[in-house]
């Protein structure tokens, strides 16, 4: 990092003053790549077949493509950050103090605001010891600190919300820490967790928790502050809480017209939602204009390791019927499905039943994108965020109406 920065540097430097009045779109990327060529280009745990996310990390990171070794490393730095025990309070909240009733999400925020007592970045700043040349590296330790973490955070609030054990296992790479932190054994489901959080990192910075991050860093909030603070955006329906509503309102689906429901019975029932003045989960999109790429890659998961699952043919049987239904409706500007329409039909089938706990496994992924942005938000000092704002009256007198 402390190579390439200085050189990033000048480069957006450039860049901005030529070019900053274009406005732009991409789609879905990582680092230039797009979610198959992901897939196909990080290097997989031994015998695996899906990206490990340290990859990715690595290549948002970067701008490079990670080999096998530099993933390790990675992958050891982690498990060796995570050897720190978590502080008794921390502990004694999650496991003894928070009621039942408490959303995991909810949680997740409280617990990330109460390990923020060991930002690296908050204490040199209070010492005076932060200028913008270095704070990029409080940052980056606070980062890998935090990220480290996480599947144990997530994986306690799981186990004390729905009586779980972890399970004793050694394997050692992120994803497959926190599948025994959260009591899983299953091979595939390790894939599985692997794949999920790879393809949850980020979504171009725009989207509400990745940006809310950056905004809340953009005051020299810590990583700490300005994660928990995107946690809370994507605990949103219309956000990250999407993969819990999808599972919620499938499997209401399911209770009203039985396992194999016919096809004017989905469309019916999705005339019902909408009719309710509801949104369709899982559908629509900001950005995109096509089914999500993320969407994609989960599906052909399921076609490869559980083509006969039954929720996994009723999604099937919504993807040909949702996006017809949402065009007859004439609202959304994409009638397609997004990422969160599949992921937790794959989590139901490896006996991940807990739909409130999706959007945490969400959050987990999303610290690698937003939090690696973070860094470079430091590192290329960006300034603190201010929108202008008026009032309604200021803007008619200003626009003549
Ligand atoms: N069902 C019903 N109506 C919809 C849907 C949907 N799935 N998607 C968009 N619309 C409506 C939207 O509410 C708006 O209505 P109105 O004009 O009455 O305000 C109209 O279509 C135009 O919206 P768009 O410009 O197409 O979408 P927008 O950018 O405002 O919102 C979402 C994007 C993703 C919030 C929206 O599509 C949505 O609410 N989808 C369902 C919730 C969901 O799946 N969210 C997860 C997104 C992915 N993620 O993880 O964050
Ligand atoms: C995301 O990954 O955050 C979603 O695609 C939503 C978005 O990009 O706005």
């Amino acid at each position: 990092m402390a190579e390439i920065i200085p050189g990033r540097r000048e480069e957006i430097k450039a860049l901005k003053a030529e070019h900053g009045n274009k406005s732009l779109g991409e789609g879905i990327r990582f680092r230039g790549l797009t979610i198959p060529e992901c897939r196909e280009k990080l290097p997989k745990a031994s015998g695996g077949e899906e990206p490990l996310p340290e990859g990715l990390f690595y290549l948002l990171m970067t701008g490079e493509v990670p080999t096998t070794d530099q993933v390790k490393l990675i992958s050891e730095d982690w498990k060796l950050r995570a050897q720190t025990p978590l502080p008794s309070y921390l502990v004694e909240l999650l496991s003894k103090n928070v009621p039942k009733t408490l959303h995991p999400m909810s949680q997740l925020t409280m617990a990330v605001m109460a390990l923020q007592e060991r930002s690296l970045f908050a204490r040199a700043y209070g010492e005076g010891k932060i200028n913008k040349n270095n704070m990029w590296e409080y940052a980056f330790e606070d980062v890998n600190n935090l990220i480290a973490v996480l599947p144990q955070v997530a994986a306690l609030i799981y186990r004390t919300r729905y009586g779980k054990k972890a399970a004793d296992s050694n394997v050692s790479d992120w994803a497959g820490r926190f599948a025994g932190e959260l009591g899983f054994t299953d091979a595939k489901f390790t894939e599985l967790l692997r794949l999920y959080l790879s393809i949850h990192t980020d979504h171009e910075g725009g989207n509400v928790s990745a940006h809310t991050v950056k905004l809340v860093g953009s005051a020299l909030s810590d990583p700490y502050l300005s994660f928990a603070a995107g946690v809370n955006g994507l605990a949103g329906p219309l956000h990250g809480l999407a993969n819990q509503e999808v599972l919620q309102w499938m499997l209401k689906l399911r209770r009203e017209v039985g396992d194999s429901p016919s096809d004017q019975q989905i469309t019916d029932y999705l005339w019902t939602t909408l009719k309710a003045g509801q949104v369709v989960p899982g559908f629509g999109h900001a950005v995109l204009r096509k089914t999500d790429p993320r969407y994609l890659c989960q599906r052909q998961f399921a076609q490869k390791h559980l083509p006969a699952d039954p929720l996994f043919r009723l999604t099937s049987q919504i993807y040909e019927i949702a996006p017809r239904v949402l065009e007859e409706h004439g609202k959304t500007k994409n009638p397609w499905p997004n990422v969160d329409a599949h992921s937790g039909v794959l989590l139901q089938h490896y006996g991940l039943v807990e739909q409130d706990y999706y959007t945490v496994l969400f959050a987990v992924s999303r610290a690698l994108g937003a939090l690696s942005g973070l860094i470079w938000d430091r590192a290329l000092a960006f300034p603190i965020e201010r929108p202008k704002s008026l009032t309604t009256e200021a803007v008619k007198k200003l626009v003549g109406a």
